[in-house]
């Protein structure tokens, strides 16, 4: 993979940083997803899917744009909620355009005020307010949900969007490029993420246990790869653990006779071969970690760890 030499960008080539922001469930994941046209971040109807920032990358011949995911900012109730807002307010500084997502389908609250002025305060960049799932509003509402978000906020700009039926998908693109800074580009033309493919494939375990598992039990769930190994040129091994913060969480995970932890591990395997293009081997094994989301050391060692600014 080789970057493009400047000298061969256009003149006026552009790239830069577009940090996505907004509360848990808002479609912040999905937005980036449609964008860079494949599944970089996962994604679920469950609120607190993101728990970590990372990369999609969509390289344009005239632009490089670099959307930063974000877990969604919301009260946190342990360690690692507060790892995930803390995560999340750290992308907005050093952004080159802060996208502000909220869900148009329902009335602003508290949260919403909340986060304008985090935004208002932090940013140094441009700022549009992206009025996403607006599918699912009816046209007599819509005025007067654009009118009550727009109060909040005095971002540069604002555009109802749907990430999912792609709404205005190529007018805020249009308007992102605008804000970015002349640059080379800042990844090779051909990465898609930031994320090595070991971590992409817990998320994707992660992503069937939000899907399979009904309430709190996602929540309280890592998962770590622990084998990643390409096995034959058409087949990759891998071995993740699944973990549980308290033994009755366990029991649901693996399921009567483990029968949930097969459905879990089909669909995750599944979506592993359509990543890599290989056939996957997926072994899952399901430990407790007494509970790892309060534990400091435990949220380490799962690599729940701090990014610096940026
Ligand atoms: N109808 C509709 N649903 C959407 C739209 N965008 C996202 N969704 C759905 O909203 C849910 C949440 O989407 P995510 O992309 O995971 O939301 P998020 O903001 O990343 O959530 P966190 O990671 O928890 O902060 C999923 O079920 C999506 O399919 C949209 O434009 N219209
Ligand atoms: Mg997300």
């Amino acid at each position: 993979m080789e970057l493009v030499p400047s000298e061969d960008l256009p003149e006026d080539y552009r790239s830069g940083f577009v940090a996505v922001m907004g509360k848990p469930n808002v479609g912040k994941s999905t937005l980036i997803n449609g964008y860079v046209g494949q599944k970089v971040a996962i994604v679920s109807p469950k609120p607190q899917t993101t728990r970590r920032r990372l990369r999609g990358i969509l390289t344009l011949p005239e632009a490089q744009v670099v959307f930063i995911d974000t877990p969604g900012i919301h009260e946190p109730r342990h360690r690692l909620g507060e790892y995930m807002v803390e995560t999340a307010i750290r992308a907005i500084p050093d952004a080159d355009v802060v996208l502000f997502v909220v869900d148009v389908s329902t009335l602003p609250g508290a949260r919403d005020s909340q986060l304008a002025r985090l935004i208002k305060q932090r940013a140094t960049g441009a700022c549009i307010l992206v009025m996403n799932k607006v599918d699912l509003v009816t046209p007599d509402k819509g005025e007067e949900r654009r009118e009550a978000y727009l109060s909040l906020t005095d971002c540069d700009h604002s555009l109802m969007f749907s990430a999912t039926e792609g709404h205005n998908h190529d007018e805020l693109l249009d308007l992102i490029i605008q804000y970015l800074p002349p640059g080379p580009q800042l990844y090779p033309a051909d990465q898609i993420t930031d994320q090595p493919l070991r971590f992409m494939a817990a998320e994707l375990v992660r992503e069937q246990v939000l899907a399979h598992l009904y309430e709190e039990v996602p929540h309280w769930v890592a998962v770590a790869v622990e084998e990643f190994e390409e096995r034959r040129e058409d087949l990759t091994y891998i071995e993740a653990i699944v973990y549980a913060a308290k033994e009755s969480q366990k029991g649901i995970i693996i399921g009567h006779g483990g029968k949930m932890l097969k459905r879990i591990g089909k669909a995750a395997r599944e979506e592993m071969e359509a990543l890599l293009g290989t056939k996957v081997y997926l072994e899952l094994w399901v430990k407790v970690r007494k509970g790892w989301p309060r534990d400091e050391v435990a949220l380490r060692d799962l690599g729940y760890v701090l990014p610096k600014r940026g």
